[in-house]
């Protein structure tokens, strides 16, 4: 089905509210990927001499950060172009690193269902149904995309 402004809308307006506490925000994002799947831990550098997550690791906010910003993005194509379209050299860039730190299908899956758990608790009250398809249908055209490249790379 084709995406709705209504839903580009929640999207945009729940990451703009998102934003306003970037730095909970991606903490909580960080340890829900590791609470799903612990095993991915030996995969980010910010982890490699601790068990401990950083709470002040400059890359680890802005590599969380992107995920979202960059599902908004999709988002907002999605209802625009009905296609997610990304920089070729981003793409280029992406593929290659998910594919050189092992990142295989299932992993997608894990991310998603942390990126959806932290809208929902960051969001409380305003949350909805709703809100969380348009997320999910953002998040799952931007990781085909990725996956794709990561393919072409293999
Ligand atoms: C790195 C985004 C899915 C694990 C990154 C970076 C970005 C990003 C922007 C930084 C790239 C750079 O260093 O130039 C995304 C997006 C995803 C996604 C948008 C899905 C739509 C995943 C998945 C995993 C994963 C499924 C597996 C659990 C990693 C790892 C790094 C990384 C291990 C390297 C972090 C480091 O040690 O510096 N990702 N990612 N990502 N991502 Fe993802
Ligand atoms: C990189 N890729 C996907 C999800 C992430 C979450 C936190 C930090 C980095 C990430």
């Amino acid at each position: 089905g084709g995406f709705t402004e209504e839903q580009e809308t929640l999207v945009k307006q729940s990451w703009e509210s998102m934003k306003l506490n970037v730095p909970e925000l991606s903490l909580r994002f960080f340890s829900t990927i590791l609470e799903i799947a612990p095993a991915a831990k030996g995969m980010f550098s910010f982890l490699k001499d601790s068990d401990e997550i950083p709470h002040n690791n400059p890359k680890l906010k802005a590599h969380a950060i992107k995920v979202f910003k960059m599902t908004c993005e999709a988002a907002i194509q999605l209802r625009e172009k009905g296609e997610v379209v990304i920089s070729e050299n981003t793409l280029k860039n992406l593929g290659s690193v998910h594919l050189k730190k092992g990142v295989i299908g299932p992993h997608f899956e894990v991310v998603k269902e942390a990126l959806l758990r932290t809208i929902k608790e960051a969001m409380g009250e305003q949350y909805s149904e709703e809100m969380e398809k348009a997320w999910s249908e953002a998040y799952d055209q931007l990781a085909a995309a990725i996956k794709a490249e990561m393919k072409e790379e293999a």
